[in-house]
């Protein structure tokens, strides 16, 4: 399988899940502003869609959209149990999954276009902040978002929280969810990850 990754990005929830997976994988680094991959080919021909990331699979199929590509990698390897398996409990994983995308991930991303006009940029940041709050909220309580458990969803939530220091925002002002990203950071996967690309 290949990974096209750019340095930080999104597609670094993916790469610590292939990692937590133990599967094989070769990464390709894709240049944010020529759209060109490390070997110099051309990235909207791999997707049209023009983002990371992007997971080619052994058949050749090419698989998109971060939550998904999470649930494919736990789909591969459920003995590494990345997701919970009980019904509702899955249920609710994609749920963190559909929040964190939707909701915080797509707020963040206009903060990060440099053709946002900075009028949208204090509300937006404030709307983010909404969000942010729901999780702190429910990180007082619990370790992780699926309780007692580690789960594809706090990679990807750890991920996101990487990129408020870009918005001169500190995540030190969320006690609950500082102290997640923590524990998630020590992760030999995540380490290795954030290594590979050049993070530390
Ligand atoms: N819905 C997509 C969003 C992916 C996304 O926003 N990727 C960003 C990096 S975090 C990107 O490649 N942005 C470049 C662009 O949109 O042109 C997913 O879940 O994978």
């Amino acid at each position: 399988m290949k990974l096209y990754f750019m340095p930080g990005a999104c597609s670094l929830a993916p790469h610590i899940a292939l990692r937590e997976a133990g599967l094989p994988f070769s990464l390709v680094a894709v240049d944010y502003r020529t759209r060109r991959t490390a070997g110099g080919g051309d990235f909207n021909k791999i997707s049209p869609k023009g983002y990371v990331p992007v997971l080619v699979l052994e058949s050749g199929e090419v698989l998109t959209e971060v939550p998904v590509i999470l649930q494919f990698v736990d789909s591969r390897v459920p003995q590494a149990a990345l997701l919970p398996t009980s019904d509702l409990q899955h249920l609710r994983s994609l749920e963190w999954l559909n929040f964190i995308a939707t909701e915080i991930h797509k707020s963040f991303s206009p903060l990060f276009r440099p053709e946002t006009p900075t009028s949208f940029c204090v509300p937006g940041r404030l709307h983010l902040c909404r969000r942010l709050s729901i999780v702190e909220d429910y990180l007082c309580q619990h370790e992780y978002l699926m309780g007692g458990d580690f789960s594809l969803a706090d990679v990807y939530l750890f991920v996101l929280c990487r990129w408020l220091k870009d918005q001169d925002m500190a995540l030190a002002d969320w006690p609950s969810l500082h102290r997640h990203s923590e524990t998630i950071g020590m992760r030999p996967s995540v380490q290795q990850a954030m290594g590979r690309e050049g993070l530390l």
